[in-house]
């Protein structure tokens, strides 16, 4: 039934993956008891993509959810929809990991890593043909990027012909309350580049300046941020979720998104986002989705489109009422004004689901592979390089038995990285032949 197995890791990982599952049965008609209450059979149709189906007519969100402090799965437990989710999967240490990514890699996550990988198996025998998994997590925490790690690299060995992908969380560093966040993010980012498929990026900076300045919430909690990247989740999932116009799935996205397999790191937006006091007197039209899909203050990360190039971007579109001849019309519009690399054909896509999110007559998540995202790297690695050129705070991580190499190899990795999003940026049309014609002429 082309299962995907879901996997939220830390504190962030955790309260994401509560607010997404929120969403998520909410839209499939899925009291917190499980059972169905909703009202069209479309809720179910492809219900079996993110839901199991227990004795009695239950669904049981397939998520595997663990952290190494008890903390975060409490609450989980402890939240409206806590008794939905199988006591089985909830897997935590004790000890914590106290921000240590080498902690969440090695020592303490090592000890729980066993157990997990259980679970998981577990969980994959159950399922039909899994398609994929999901992970969930902030990359900064020792949890959610150490732990987190070790759990994609492990996933990658044991089902290395499946789709990875992944909703991290970028440290924001004038938010950040822990010093060695960037150290975290560096190491974690290796094994993205290398295990996964698809890394969708976000930043709380971003999603907090979407709830206090367009927004314009009072409280502007992490409740509210996580209720955000929720909606965003729930927008790029539809597709897999619902039947729709582009029947897509894990691999038909990558396939779509991702030219060279390392440069898989996605920016996403939204869109409407408008504050509720204005929303009586605007019009939610095609013309402000598409617009606001591309605009900077729409975006999860905070950096602006326009100041890179896309490779490809997709609008999740939904909404009965939308016209698609003209959302189609609009996007060639758009392709025309904004920075897209010219030698990909047909590089801005619509997909289109009726289901609109709740709430919401008409919506849009746009998933953008842009060349930008090295800004969001530039900002947590320069702060990586000033704490490693003094060697602060390694002592902890060697500690955990982790070498000063392992730091520079990191750091070698993520530039690398940023080279190649660099280069290609800068081939056009005329030189991507020349390049072509010379690799051509060497291979004969
Ligand atoms: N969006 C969002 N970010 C969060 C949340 N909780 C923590 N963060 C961010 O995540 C980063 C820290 O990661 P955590 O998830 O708290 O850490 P962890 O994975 O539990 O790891 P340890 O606590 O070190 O074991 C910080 O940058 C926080 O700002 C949340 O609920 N939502
Ligand atoms: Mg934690």
């Amino acid at each position: 039934m082309r299962e995907i197995i879901t996997i939220q890791v830390g504190q962030a990982g955790n309260s994401i993956g509560r607010k997404f599952w929120e969403v998520a049965c909410d839209e499939h008609g899925i009291a917190p008891n499980g059972l169905f209450h909703g009202e069209s059979d479309l809720q179910l149709e492809r219900i079996n993509v993110y839901f199991t189906e227990a004795m009695g007519g239950r669904y049981v969100p397939r998520v595997i959810a663990t952290d190494l402090e008890a903390g975060s799965i409490d609450t989980l437990r402890r939240s409206p929809f806590g008794q939905i989710y199988n006591p089985e999967l909830l897997v935590h240490g004790t000890t914590g990991a106290s921000n240590n990514y080498a902690k969440g890699y090695f020592t303490e996550g090592a000890e729980l890593l066993p157990s997990l990988m259980d679970v998981l198996r577990k969980v994959a025998e159950e399922c039909d043909l899994i398609q994929g998994f999901q992970f969930l997590h902030s990359v900064s925490g020792g949890s959610g990027g150490g732990l987190g790690s070790s759990l994609i690299d492990n996933v990658r060995t044991e089902y290395s012909d499946r789709i990875i992908k992944s909703y991290s969380i970028f440290p924001s560093l004038s938010m950040s309350q822990v010093v060695v966040e960037p150290y975290n993010a560096v190491l974690t980012m290796t094994h993205l580049i290398e295990n996964t498929d698809e890394t969708f990026c976000f930043d709380n900076s971003a999603l907090f300046d979407i709830c206090t300045k367009t927004l314009r919430l009072q409280s502007n909690t992490m409740e509210d941020i996580n209720h955000i990247m929720a909606m965003v989740i729930s927008g790029i999932t539809t597709c897999f979720r619902f039947p729709g116009q582009l029947n897509m799935d894990l691999r038909k996205l990558a396939v779509n998104m991702i030219p060279f397999p390392t440069l898989h790191f996605l920016t996403t937006s939204f869109s409407p986002l408008k504050a509720r006091s204005v929303q009586p007197y605007e019009a939610f039209t095609e013309q402000l989705l598409v617009q606001q899909m591309f605009d900077p203050k729409n975006q999860m990360l905070a950096v602006d489109p326009r100041q890179g190039k896309y490779f490809t971007a997709t609008g999740i579109f939904r909404g009965r009422t939308l016209s698609l001849k003209l959302l189609h019309d609009l996007m060639a519009q758009m392709k025309q004004g904004q920075h897209f690399i010219e030698w990909i054909p047909n590089n801005c896509k619509v997909a289109h689901c009726d289901i609109s999110p709740r709430g919401l007559s008409k919506s849009v998540t746009c998933i953008g592979n842009n060349t930008v995202i090295v800004k969001e790297f530039e900002h947590f690695l320069g702060a990586f390089l000033k704490l490693l050129n003094r060697r602060a705070y390694i002592h902890w991580f060697i500690g955990e038995g982790m070498e000063e190499m392992d730091f520079q190899e990191a750091e070698q990795r993520i530039k690398d990285l940023m080279n190649d999003y660099r280069q290609y940026e800068k081939v056009t049309i005329d030189n991507k032949s020349q390049m072509s014609e010379t690799s051509e002429s060497d291979s004969r």
